[in-house]
């Protein structure tokens, strides 16, 4: 079962940050798996902080898209991310993001689809 290292990046902006419980599913040429929950022991997705996940998952191959989402819980539950990078098996990938999950910013939704850049 590889190992997935996923890194998220939280905006520096006013409440760019939530403690919401957030969610990754990812898609590669072999399959999906998730969605799964992205937590370890710190408080994650503070303003302008960077997070890392280590997560042992079934292999999918390089990971093309990803699925983010959070059940929009906490105060102020909004949360902007700039972006989220996957390291498995020597393979990096960058997904940008630069937008709110947020029910009252952007689109209003909570989730995002992103492609690999
Ligand atoms: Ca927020
Ligand atoms: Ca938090």
């Amino acid at each position: 079962m590889p190992q997935y290292r996923i890194t998220t990046y939280t905006g520096d902006l006013p409440n760019a940050g939530t403690d919401a419980n957030v969610y990754i599913t990812l898609h590669g040429d072999g399959g999906t798996v998730g969605p799964s929950d992205l937590d370890n022991s710190e408080n994650n997705f503070e303003r302008g902080k960077v997070d890392h996940f280590t997560l042992d998952l079934s292999d999918v191959g390089p990971v093309e898209r990803i699925h983010v989402r959070h059940d929009n819980s906490g105060d102020k539950p909004g949360w902007y991310l700039e972006r989220v990078t996957v390291d498995v098996d020597g393979d990096h990938a960058e997904f940008p993001c630069d937008r709110w999950l947020a029910k009252d910013e952007d689109d209003h939704r909570t989730e995002v689809e992103l492609k690999r850049a």
